[in-house]
């Protein structure tokens, strides 16, 4: 039995404090004040679909400010208010907002007068004394049947139902199932009921606690331990349009350089220089495609961010050009932990400018990390963002291409993290640790981006971060920190980036092969192929346990990991498609079954497949010794991607999978770009693109982006949408292309690759004009180039008309 969060804190708590009777409500633009005696409930309506509420329990409302928020401008279609005796009823277009009079409990409806979202005991706070502040509650109905999904970072179920988790970012090296808290902060779900979604984000950066019907069956409560109640109510009904809506919110990605969703090699730690330069030569020699290397902890000097080790690097001007030279970008990680130590510039810059964390008391907050004593930069002073940023400029001009954020939970040996008396600026909103504990991650990776942003000009930075705030997205990719080496990681892997996704994290992975202990030959190959299909696609390990690189199992294991890595490259521009559609549109690039048929009861605990972009499902081999798998297939036709053999959806199927094959699907219908196979993204040299139609008897868009990969053009509109409109039937079918935008790719000629098409005789007219077609008989794809600026390709199936009817016709 979990104690319940009040008996814990029944000593230290005064009683629990609810709201009365609504005594009076004014209304300021989009805002409803309702009043009773001390408190004040403001609920804003920040669109048609976005209802925010706030409490202040003394009345008067803290700054409003938030971390999590990029400027936002939404419109309002319409905004009316009424009341009757019992409720005040503010309504949008699309949601009706109740306030009930007798005590302020808040109810969201839809236009069809269905509730989606009702509180029990709706908002209460209690003070601590212990604390000296208030804990602040909220509590709404667990409707029947409902389930939860989101939270970004939760080792756990992808559906919440029945389950309680809480925010304050930890340090979780070998997390297990269930490990809780990890390291980033979401506080962000969806509720599921009738098919219908809606999502609620608590923007409140204190520690705080989701319980799913666990405590209470009836009841999804919320509690936080400081700070002010603060949510927003965000429609669906779909739960793309919930996903999308935060998103708006919070914001989205920017585009990643086409590096980095290339294939990544990490390990703690590659050094010294021979060992780099030797695995940079073994990749190339044996022909298997890479981007990225990483350099971990022992590249610096004694630890000291932004220094080199003299013995290991002596020149790594030399080592990073001759990188580049083979087609390698390098990434290297920087820690939080500034060493005390008065000879070394860093410390002694941010020492004298004041920058560093101090406790209550005007002491240093110091603590020992991989440094020895460190010092912290207080990354939410504005100050301390514009000194860091400027550190990069020597290993950015030496010629490292990204950087990786560690440790910025803030972790500390020892003591896990601060103590929560350390004052931090909060971007002069000034606050305790406890406050600014769980977006010290997100404001590093931050000052690391714009940082980076300010000295590589015109170049996308590329960084990832342990640690997160919701929001972090715009700043950075993220890693799902220090995973195990065993079959039930590798579940959980796949569920954890599946979950980030929703929650508005898109571009992250996990550690393929797991950060500790040591995997199979079978289970990294099986991580290997999930690791395809993962947004940032990064093999990692701890430097005591054994090699991970593809061929660190033998020739059979790297025979197929290069298969794998090869067909990452190949979806390249699909990839970088779906990275679009995340950064202009706010979709997920991972998207569970729940999300594609939520209207599906069986869906709701479906965890362990998921579609990559909107035209690919993924169906990933999770078991030791297993040579196949049941999948369930969505609505429409599927075509199984390496034998093009035509599935239904709506259904389950075995399929077989033995080591070197997955079951991964392509939508009937869909049109999916892909590159011939290249050792590393800067090695394009497309004189064609592929192109794979796959023949349905129904309609499909399929969409592809694509401009410069590196630079910051697209933020000036220079990039190119393609749109390719669909529409089949039993006779064959047409497609259009729509292509907007002023990027022009170099190649001239779409090489198109017919899939699915069982027709005996059929004509292929392109832009009204029969062409010739090859027929690939060793998988009975049709072939045949079109020039890229096509319109229109017709495909007819060619029926034998009877002799009789030919000649009466006549
Ligand atoms: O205390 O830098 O999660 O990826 O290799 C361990 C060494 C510190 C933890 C990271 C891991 C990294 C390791 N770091």
């Amino acid at each position: 039995m979990i104690e319940s969060f009040w008996e814990q804190n029944r000593k230290s708590a005064v009683a629990k404090q609810f709201l009365g009777e609504i005594r009076s409500c004014t209304v300021k633009g989009n805002t409803f004040y309702f009043r009773d005696v001390n408190s004040t409930l403001a609920v804003s309506i920040i669109s048609d679909e976005i209802v925010r509420v706030r409490l202040a329990p003394q009345g008067a409302f803290l700054a409003d400010f938030s971390y999590a928020l990029q400027p936002y401008d939404f419109k309002l279609a319409s905004l009316d208010f009424q009341e009757d005796e019992i409720f005040y009823r503010i309504s949008t277009s699309v949601v009706e907002v109740q306030i009930d009079k007798r005590n302020f409990r808040v109810t969201f409806l839809d236009k069809m007068g269905t509730v989606i979202n009702e509180d029990s005991h709706g908002i209460h706070w209690e003070e601590n004394l212990d604390y000296g502040g208030f804990y602040l509650y909220s509590s709404k109905k667990l409707q029947p049947d409902e389930n939860f999904y989101g939270l970004g970072d939760k080792a756990t179920d992808l559906n919440l139902i029945r389950k309680r988790y809480s925010f304050w970012s930890t340090d979780a090296y070998a997390f297990e199932r269930n490990t809780d808290p990890l390291y980033r902060n979401i506080p962000f779900y969806m509720g599921l009921h009738q098919g219908i979604s809606y999502g609620i984000f608590y923007d409140n950066t204190f520690k705080s606690h989701f319980d799913f019907g666990l405590e209470n069956a009836n009841d999804v409560s919320y509690w936080v331990e400081g700070g002010e109640m603060n949510y927003y109510y965000i429609h669906g009904p779909h739960m793309m349009d919930v996903v999308k809506r935060y998103s708006n919110l919070t914001g989205t990605h920017p585009m990643p350089p086409m590096w980095a969703l290339g294939y990544h090699q990490c390990r703690w730690s590659y050094y010294p220089e021979d060992k780099i330069m030797d695995l940079a030569k073994q990749f190339r020699d044996r022909q298997i495609p890479c981007d990225a290397l990483y350099l971990d902890i022992d590249y610096m000097d004694g630890y000291r961010c932004f220094t080199w080790h003299p013995k290991h690097f002596p020149n790594p001007k030399r080592m990073l050009d001759a990188l580049h030279e083979q087609g390698f970008k390098t990434v290297v990680i920087i820690d939080p932990g500034i060493k005390a130590d008065p000879d070394y510039p860093v410390w002694k810059s941010g020492h004298e400018e004041g920058l560093f964390c101090r406790r209550a008391d005007d002491y240093y907050m110091e603590g020992p990390v991989w440094p020895g004593r460190c010092q912290f930069p207080d990354f939410t002073n504005p100050r301390a963002r514009e000194w860091w940023g400027p550190l990069h400029q020597e290993l950015m001009d030496l010629g490292v291409d990204g950087i990786w954020n560690d440790m910025n939970e803030p972790s500390v040996f020892g003591t896990g993290t601060f103590p929560n008396d350390v004052r931090h600026d909060y971007d002069g909103h000034k606050a305790s640790h406890r406050k600014a504990h769980n977006v010290y991650g997100m404001q590093m990776v931050r000052a690391t981006y714009e940082g980076l942003l300010k000295i590589q000009k015109n170049k996308r930075p590329f960084t990832i971060t342990r640690s997160a705030y919701s929001g972090v997205q715009r700043y950075a990719s993220a890693w799902t920190g220090d995973n195990i080496g065993t079959w039930d990681h590798l579940k959980l892997a796949g569920i954890q980036c599946q979950r980030m996704s929703m929650s508005g994290i898109s571009f992250v992975g996990s550690d393929i092969g797991g950060f500790t202990g040591s995997p199979s030959a079978e289970l990294f190959v099986r991580w290997i192929q999930m690791g395809v299909f993962a947004p940032l696609m990064r093999a990692h390990s701890a430097g005591d346990t054994p090699e991970r690189e593809p061929w660190s199992f033998g020739p059979e294991t790297e025979a197929i990991c290069k298969k794998f890595i090869e067909l990452r490259y190949r979806l390249l521009p699909y990839i970088y498609s779906a990275f679009w559609e995340n950064h202009k549109f706010g979709f997920p690039i991972l998207r569970p079954v729940i999300m594609i048929e939520q209207d599906i009861p069986t869906n709701t605990y479906r965890q362990d497949e998921f579609t990559f972009g909107d035209k690919i499902l993924v169906c990933p081999v999770l078991e030791p010794g297993a040579s196949g798998r049941i999948v369930y297939l969505p609505r429409g036709g599927w075509y199984h991607m390496f034998t093009n053999k035509y599935y239904a959806g709506s259904q389950e199927h075995y399929i077989e999978a033995p080591i070197d094959d997955m079951p991964v699907f392509v939508r009937a219908g869909a049109v999916v770009p892909e590159y011939p196979v290249m050792q590393h993204t800067h090695d394009i040299k497309l004189s064609e693109l592929f192109l794979n139609i796959y023949y349905a008897d129904y309609a499909v868009n399929s969409f592809m982006y694509e401009d410069h990969g590196e630079n910051l053009a697209y933020q000036q509109d220079i990039y190119t949408e393609k749109k390719f409109l669909y529409q089949g039937d039993e006779n064959g079918f047409s497609l259009s292309q729509k292509a907007t935008g002023l990027y022009t790719p170099r190649y001239d000629t779409y090489s198109i690759r017919l899939i699915g098409l069982s027709f005996e005789k059929f004509s292929i007219k392109v832009d009204g004009k029969a062409i010739k077609y090859n027929r690939d008989e060793s998988n009975g794809t049709i072939r045949f180039s079109v020039f890229k600026s096509f319109v229109s390709i017709d495909v007819a199936e060619a029926k034998d008309v009877p002799k009789k009817e030919a000649a009466l016709k006549k």
